[in-house]
């Protein structure tokens, strides 16, 4: 397994809508592999695709609280079938775009439809924090970050605040 570089914005990969993953094989399997590793050594609780530069529909999420096991989940192709009318706010974070956060109102339920790392089609319903976290990483597989759910200023002021950390953190 090997550890990924990040992609941070802005970037266009990071606007790119992905195309699907046309086989599940092992370079797939590796790459979600990889890909895990990669958002645990981050830490993060989830990571798509495009942030490591590949644009195929393929994310990774553990949401396991940390005196929890791990419950890696790995979604190749991943389909929002469903959300609830039901709306919830919380604070997120994207990691690439490392220390910036703001509050993001999206539904608290949904329902997603997608192929595990067998090819086997599967279906998950979720809550919480893991709904948060599947429908913010959809959203990377469609070339949206969370800053696209703010206002223009919130979203102009998350991005000059980003550009100082780059300078400072030598990623200019
Ligand atoms: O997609 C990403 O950039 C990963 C992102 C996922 C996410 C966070 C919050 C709400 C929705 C989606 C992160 O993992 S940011 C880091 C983070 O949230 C975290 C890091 C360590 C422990 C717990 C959380
Ligand atoms: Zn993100």
């Amino acid at each position: 397994m090997a550890e990924l570089d990040i992609v941070l914005a802005p970037d266009p990969r990071l606007k790119t809508k992905c195309r699907p993953v046309a086989a599940v094989d092992d370079r797939i399997r590796r790459l979600a592999a990889d890909m895990l590793e990669t958002m645990y050594a981050a830490p993060g609780i989830g990571l798509a695709a495009p942030q490591v530069g590949v644009l195929e529909r393929l994310i990774v999420i553990d949401c396991a609280g940390r005196d929890e096991p791990a419950q890696p989940l790995k979604l190749i192709n991943p389909e929002l079938v469903s959300v609830s009318d039901h709306l919830v706010t919380y604070e997120e974070g994207c990691l690439s775009l490392p220390e910036q956060y703001a509050e993001v109102t999206r539904p608290g339920d949904c329902k997603v439809r997608y192929l595990d790392e067998t090819g086997a089609r599967r279906e998950i319903e979720a809550h919480g924090l893991l709904a948060i976290c599947l429908q913010h990483e959809i959203d990377h597989l469609n070339g949206v970050l969370f800053t696209d759910h703010l206002s223009a200023l919130k979203r102009n002021m998350i991005m000059r605040k980003l550009a100082k950390w780059k300078k400072a953190n030598g990623k200019a």
